[in-house]
């Protein structure tokens, strides 16, 4: 019988990889189907509530969103999401091997009003980072898939990027530059380029390399600004063996340069 199910995702295009690649971000409009956008809202507000703040703390706490743990590969209305994703990150990945890609993690991140009391973290600016130093993995090539659950322009505070930067090196843990901005710390980022905060229409989506320097201002709307983000990395990336962030070594039995079991992170394109 002819296999009539219809993907929620589109195909990236060349020049969305060439954008990639020369940026360290692209964004991919219309690639996600608002039906299944309106699935994975639905929940998230299950878990977190209508004001994105009804969660127990998930143990991040940090002000750039109310991090809470997704893992809707479990979810059968959901899953359909992850063989897009798992297909257009490998195209952007574009390794010469041909190297497929892993789910390394999702989450929920909703950015939650600035004016507003919270109960949890979450409802201040995002600071300028690159995340690659946070997962210990032992190479590059990761990056997530930014995914807005709703249409949202810069007074949700959506995210700038500073194009090229994925090619200055590792330039540390955003913890660690004393309470200084990444610009002050690095000088040259201000030779680049800034991208305008992103305006979202439904559906569109925005995919960073985790070495690209990025940051968001404030939610200045009344309601959250709900955002879910998946992150692949390359198939063959290995724990580094420092204490990772996104993930429990010794839940899964993992030794430092041993691969990521598929079980728990599944191959989503290979
Ligand atoms: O959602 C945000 O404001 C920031 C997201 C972010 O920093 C990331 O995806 O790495």
């Amino acid at each position: 019988m002819q296999d009539t199910k219809v993907s929620p995702c589109r195909a990236v295009t060349a020049d969305e990889v060439a954008h990639y690649h020369e940026y360290g971000w692209v964004k991919l409009k219309k690639f996600v189907d608002p039906a299944m956008l309106s699935t994975i809202l639905g929940v998230a507000k299950g878990i977190m509530g209508e004001d994105g703040d009804s969660n127990p703390p998930y143990g991040i706490d940090q002000p750039y969103f109310n991090a809470q743990y997704g893992g809707l590969y479990a979810n059968p209305d959901v899953r359909p999401i992850f063989d897009g994703i798992g297909p257009a990150a490998k195209q952007l990945l574009n390794r010469k091997a041909g190297t497929g890609v892993r789910l390394f993690n999702d989450f929920f991140g909703p950015k939650l009003p600035a004016a507003k009391k919270t109960r949890n973290m979450g409802n201040g600016p995002t600071s300028f980072h690159q995340d690659y130093i946070t997962f210990a993995v032992d190479r590059s090539g990761g990056m997530t898939f930014w995914i807005p659950l709703e249409p949202y322009g810069p007074d949700a505070g959506t995210m700038s990027f500073i194009n090229g930067s994925h090619r200055l090196g590792v330039l540390g843990n955003y913890t660690a530059y004393d309470g200084k901005d990444i610009r002050e710390v690095w000088p040259e980022l201000n030779d680049l380029e800034m991208s305008e905060p992103i305006t979202y229409e439904l559906g569109d989506v925005t995919v960073h390399n985790h070495m690209l320097v990025h940051g968001a201002g404030a939610n200045h709307m009344d309601r959250p600004r709900w955002a879910y983000l998946v992150l692949p990395q390359p198939a063959d990336a290995r724990w580094n063996g420092a204490p990772p962030e996104a993930f429990d070594p010794s839940a899964h039995n993992m030794t430092p340069y041993g691969e990521f079991p598929d079980k728990a992170f599944p191959i989503i394109a290979d």
